[in-house]
């Protein structure tokens, strides 16, 4: 690996079946980012049972103490980051909005995956919506993180079918395959500089030629 690793945070209230990819992932010596942190609001999000299992350090910021004031939530998660110097920020399932100042302190260097093809199905229900609509694919995609909920540039999507007779259950689960793998490949393109962002629109640096062929699908 060319250059240091990014000393990365990720953020979780949950399952955390995507934090669980990217520790994997970041076994490899040539991975450019290393999990200095995993942060949940809840203490018992199962995800953080598995990173201290995995021998990563665990910090617990919990939201209700906080009251409704967002500000001090936030500045005590500000806080750990900077006393673990944290670089990069991932949220995998993390269900607290963040307030925009926060948000702005860490322009593209936070990143969020969502269970849609975006701009599509923002918010919740993702899966329903996109069955009851009658998209033949939907997907799932990184991006970074702005002040606004699930809006932000987009670093990658990966485009899963939809299937005749399939439920919110069935596609989720299709969906979730496909974000263990862009995930960690998104950080990746991030944490080894090969990403460029100009307003809403990204730049990767690619070592292979892009496939650009088509793919009929159903
Ligand atoms: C997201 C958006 C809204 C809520 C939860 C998650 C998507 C990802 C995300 C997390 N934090 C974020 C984002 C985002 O896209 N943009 C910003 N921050 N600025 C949501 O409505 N959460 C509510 C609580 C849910 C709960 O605790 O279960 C809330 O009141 O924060
Ligand atoms: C994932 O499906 C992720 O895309 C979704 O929450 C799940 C977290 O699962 N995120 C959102 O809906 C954000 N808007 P995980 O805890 O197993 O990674």
């Amino acid at each position: 690996m060319s250059g240091r690793k990014k000393r990365t945070a990720i953020l979780i209230s949950g399952r955390g079946s995507n934090m669980t990819a990217i520790l994997k992932a970041a076994r490899d010596p040539d991975y450019p980012a290393e999990i200095a942190l995993v942060l949940a609001n809840n203490a018992d999000a199962k995800g953080l049972a598995t990173a201290a299992n995995e021998g990563i350090k665990t910090a617990h910021v919990d939201h209700r103490p906080f009251k409704g004031d967002r500000e001090a939530f936030d500045a005590e998660i500000q806080k750990v980051l900077e006393a673990n110097d944290i670089e990069l920020v991932v949220l995998a399932g993390f269900m607290r909005i963040l307030t925009a100042s926060f948000v702005e302190r860490w322009t593209d260097r936070m990143l969020n995956i969502h269970p849609s093809l975006l701009p599509s199905f923002k918010g919740l229900h993702t899966y329903e919506r996109a069955i009851e609509a009658g998209c033949r694919l939907s997907g799932c995609t990184v991006h970074f993180v702005r002040a606004d909920m699930d809006s932000g540039p987009i670093i990658c999507q990966a485009a899963v079918p939809v299937i005749d007779g399939d439920d919110a259950d069935s596609l989720s689960a299709r969906i979730l395959v496909a974000e263990h793998q862009i995930y960690p490949q998104a950080l990746a393109l991030v944490a080894g500089d090969r990403v460029t962002v100009d307003g809403m629109r990204v730049t990767i640096r690619h070592d292979e030629p892009v496939d650009g062929s088509v793919q009929l699908v159903n």
